[in-house]
Formats: structure tokens, sequence, C-alpha cells
């Protein structure tokens, strides 16, 4: 088989970028080493910047994400037992959508699907080839057979334990890791949120947040050890743990429910530098992770999937291949950008142990300064509703 690009991953960024290049009639084949089905059941990110939003209208795939994602035009910070909102529109004259990761891949697999474009899932083996010259090719297994598809370009979208990073040889690749000793514990359940907007809450108990993912979908995490399981938290225990951490007037507003999905998350800060070898680019997680505190991770794909996208897109038209060398300096920008407000707001909102009773002290006088001035609230607000591309 030959194509243009071939794309590895079929998560929100190798889908994005897919949709986007057979728009502008660029070829491209997606390949997946898990089934379209277990990408749908992953439970992760759940709100989107404009910028994100905007490129899934450029793609033509934005129709229910506009009939069903929820504007949220601000968010509270919780601290010392209060509330504080922070106001996105007045600061900033932009908003953020709250749609689920899960549906908006489920809007790209079917705008896929009907536009033709070839997708290759449960595919073992994929490996990339030859990026280091002008022959670049990918193989991979399926059906007791080895495949090889030629193209011009390679995207390894293939997140953080994909193949297409760890092909580049170590002495081409220089990381940055920050890994933090603390999870997310998250639950989904059937019952309308506690609040009409996210709630980011500080505690001396941890850090807890209540999220959601349509008016009668709540989506809540609280941090927890490394060292606790799922198995050890009943739903009980969840909800009883959550209403701790939460001003009281929220914590009377929790509605609870069976959850019917419970995961914990690592924290992690990580980038890889640069994100292209050759003919072989690195977008999304594969390239760099933030500690989700932020929602910054998917919007972090989908900016970079912008920069790809213009510069194969000049390439093709223009033969101009200015947009993807400067590629991986333009992503790199916005990536560092995001993982320090995403590590400063980790920082303001978690229970770090070994600072104590002081480090919590310095955590509420530093939120005491956010919500109280305009200029930093308004540096939280620019951050939280996304820097410009
Ligand atoms: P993905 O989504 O991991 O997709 C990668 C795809 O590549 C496939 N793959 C392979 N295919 C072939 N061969 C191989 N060897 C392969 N290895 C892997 C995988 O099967 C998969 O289908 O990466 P992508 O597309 O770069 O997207 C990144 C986002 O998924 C991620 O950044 C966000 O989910 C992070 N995140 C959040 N981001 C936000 O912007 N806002 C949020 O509110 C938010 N909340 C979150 C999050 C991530 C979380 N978890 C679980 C990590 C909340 C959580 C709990
Ligand atoms: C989510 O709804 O899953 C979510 C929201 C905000 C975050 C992280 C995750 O910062």
């Amino acid at each position: 088989m030959r194509t243009r690009v071939a794309i590895i991953g079929s998560g929100p960024s190798g889908l994005l970028l897919g949709q986007l290049l057979t728009g502008a009639g660029i070829d491209n084949v997606v390949l997946d080493r898990v089934s379209q089905d277990y990408v749908l059941g992953r439970v992760r990110a759940g709100v989107l910047e404009s910028g994100t939003v905007a490129q899934m209208d450029e793609c033509g795939a934005a129709a229910r994400l506009h009939r069903e994602g929820l504007p949220h035009h601000g968010v509270s910070l919780a601290f010392d037992g209060q509330n504080h909102r922070i106001d996105f529109s007045a600061m900033t004259g932009r908003h953020v959508t709250v749609y689920g990761q899960t549906e908006m891949t489920h809007d790209l697999m079917d705008h896929r699907a009907a536009s033709g474009a070839v997708s290759i899932y449960e595919a073992a083996n994929v490996t990339p080839h030859g990026f280091d010259g002008d022959r670049p090719y990918v193989t991979y297994d399926k059906d007791g057979a080895t495949h090889r598809i030629d193209c011009d370009f390679i995207a390894g979208c293939d997140g953080f334990h994909g193949i297409s990073r760890k092909s580049v040889p170590a002495s081409g690749i220089t990381t940055y890791e920050k890994i933090y000793d603390f999870g997310w514990l998250g639950i989904l359940a059937e019952v309308p949120p506690a609040s009409e907007e996210l709630i980011y809450a500080n505690h001396p108990r941890g850090f807890a947040l209540c999220s959601m993912r349509s008016k009668t979908r709540s989506r809540y995490y609280i941090q927890i050890p490394l060292d606790q399981t799922v198995e050890g938290w009943s739903d009980a225990a969840f909800w009883d743990e959550l209403r701790r951490r939460l001003p009281e007037r929220d914590a009377a507003a929790v509605t609870t429910g069976p959850s019917f999905e419970k995961s914990i998350a690592p924290l992690r800060a990580f980038v890889a530098e640069p994100m292209r070898f050759g003919r072989l680019f690195l977008v999304g997680d594969a390239a760099h992770i933030v500690p989700p505190t932020g929602a910054k991770g998917l919007n972090l794909a989908a900016s970079d999937v912008h920069y790809l996208f213009n510069g194969l897109r000049e390439h093709y038209a223009e033969t101009s291949t200015a947009g993807i060398d400067a590629y991986s300096a333009r992503a790199l920008a916005r990536v560092w950008k995001s993982v320090r407000f995403s590590m400063w707001l980790t920082s303001l909102m978690h229970k770090f142990p070994e600072t104590g009773p002081f480090g919590q002290r310095i955590q509420e006088a530093e939120l005491g300064y956010v919500v109280g001035s305009e200029a930093a609230s308004t540096a939280l607000a620019e951050n939280y509703v996304g820097l410009p591309y």
C-alpha cells in the first residue's frame, strides 16, 4: 500500500490530523494497535479549548459538539472553606467547552468512516522505518501476515507508550521528566454535577476536582497516594472523601450514586525534544505529557496537529518546507508554556506532605492572591482558556 502520510495512533491527535489531511485532499492511513471499541472505552479528557473546537469545525466534525458540548465561562477555586469564581469571559472574552474526549474521538471516527479514508485497527508490531531518508515506510502484522505502507511522512500520534518515540536513536532525543508521587482517583457516575462549572479544590486532606461530562453525568477526582488501589476505594468511601475536601455548600450539592467507571491516573510531566526526526513527526502525548490539572493534554495534542497539518498542507500545495521545518520549534514553544501552567496549578492545588502546614499556608496565601488580584486571575484565565496558536 502507498499513502502520503502514515499516521500511527487513532487517539484524538491521529484522528484529528487524519481528518484535516483528508479534507485537504492529502491521502493518509491511520493505524492502531487496539480495536476501535477499545479506544472508545478509555475515559480521559473533558475540557476543550476554543482552538480545539475550531479544529473540529475545520474538519467538519463539530456538529454534535456544538449541540451537546457545554460552554463554561469560568471555574471555581475552593480553599479554606470558600469557593471563588474566576470569570473567563470577563477576563479573556473566551470560554472552554466541556465535551468528553470519548465523544470527540467518536465523532472523528464516524467522519473518517464516512469519508472513506483507510483506518487499520488491531495492527500488531507497528514499526516506522527509513524516516531519516527519503523513503519512509511503516510495517505491521495483521491476519497472520506482515504488511508494508510506503509513505512520504510518518506522524507518530501513538501516545506516551507508543513505538514512534522509541524508534528514534537515543542520541538524537532529549527528554525532560517529573513524576509526582501521587495520582488522581477518578469516577464517572450518572448523577447531576454538584455545580454548573468545574471546582478545583485545595484541602489539607488533598486535592479534589468536580467535573462533568453532561448535565446528568459527573466526573469527580481526588488526589490519592500511589500505593492505593481502585479496589481499595468503595463508592461510599470515595463520596465521603470527596465531600470532606469541598467547602460545605459544594459538599451538600454533591449527588451521589453508583460509579460506572473508576480508575487511577498517575501524574507526570514529560517533554521530548525535538518533535521531528527527518520524515517522522511526534504529535501529542507521544512527545509530551502534562499533569491533568488545567486540562491541557488533549488541547496540546490539538495545537501540535494544527502546526503539523498547516506545514504538510503548505508542503503539498506550495512545495514549501517552511511549515514542516518550523513544526518542532513552534509546537515546543507552546508545549513548554502549557507544561509550566499545568505544573504551577498542580503545585498550587495538591497536598505535598513534605511541605507540611507551612506549605499549606503558603498555598492558601497564593490562592488568596490569585483570586484577589485581577492580574493574577487574568493570568490563570488566559492560560486555562488556551494560549494563542
Ligand atoms: P492517545 O489518546 O494516547 O492515543 C494514542 C493512540 O495510539 C495507539 N498506540 C499505538 N498504535 C499502534 N502501535 C503502537 N505501538 C501504539 N501504541 C499506542 C493507542 O492505542 C492510542 O489509540 O494520544 P493522543 O492522541 O496524543 O491524545 C492525547 C490525549 O489522549 C491526552 O493528552 C489527554 O487525555 C490528557 N487528559 C486531558 N487532556 C485535556 O486536554 N483535558 C482534560 O480534561 C484531560 N483530562 C487527561 C485527562 C488524561 C487522563 N488520563 C487517564 C491520562 C484526564 C485523565 C484521567
Ligand atoms: C475531566 O473532566 O476529566 C477533567 C477536567 C479538568 C481537568 C482534568 C480532567 O483539569
